[in-house]
């Protein structure tokens, strides 16, 4: 279990290094990232936010409920939800859906603030799983949302960054608190 670095930590706005070379470290880092997601409960987990400047995250998205199926699954979904939990390695976003929803956002560097974030539904995914096993599909729902929040997290971006001025507005002071929380530790 590594620490997870929160708002307000310098490490979480550093743009992360391309692997050249899956190696037992690498391997190792996933399967950190891995336990490290399941045991606080997440659906995601970017390297970035364990300190580490490395461009590999894990997810652990949830196939959507039968009753909750409005729409087909993607391509991508069909794929990978069944090898959840995963670590992509180079994850990349080739294309975005010019379509956008605002859904709810969390992130466990910014533990329990939520706020809607405005995101592309759809985006085309081209990432290496840790045995190398390249992987490129088209990823909608909930799977293209956490991918997209991951990759941010590589880029030293957080879901705060990305809201309106109204959803910024209403979690301002709670964010201020964690950062301050943060100096004082
Ligand atoms: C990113 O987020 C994400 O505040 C992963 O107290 C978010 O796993 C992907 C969490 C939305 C798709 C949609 C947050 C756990 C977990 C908290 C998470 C908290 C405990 C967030
Ligand atoms: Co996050």
């Amino acid at each position: 279990m590594k620490k997870i670095r929160t708002y307000g930590d310098a490490a979480l706005q550093v743009k992360a290094l391309p692997i050249a070379v899956i190696d037992e470290k690498i391997r190792n880092l996933a399967s950190d990232l891995i336990e490290t997601m399941l045991k606080s409960d997440g659906v995601g987990l970017a390297a970035t936010q364990v300190g580490k400047k490395l461009r590999v995250v894990a997810l652990n998205v949830p196939a959507p409920k039968r009753s909750q199926t409005q729409s087909a699954l993607s391509p991508g979904e069909i794929t990978l939800l069944p090898l959840m939990p995963i670590v992509l390695v180079n994850p990349e976003i080739l294309a975005f859906s010019p379509f956008e929803a605002s859904k709810e956002e969390g992130c466990l560097s910014v533990p329990g603030i939520y706020a809607p974030v405005s995101r592309p539904v759809s985006v085309k995914l081209k990432a290496s799983l840790p045995d190398g096993t390249p992987v490129s599909c088209d990823c909608g729902g909930l799977l293209a949302r956490a991918i997209q929040h991951e990759i941010d997290h590589l880029d030293g971006i957080l879901f705060v960054q990305r809201l309106g001025m109204e959803s910024l507005a209403k979690i301002q002071d709670r964010l201020k608190a964690l950062s301050e929380k943060k100096e004082k530790s």
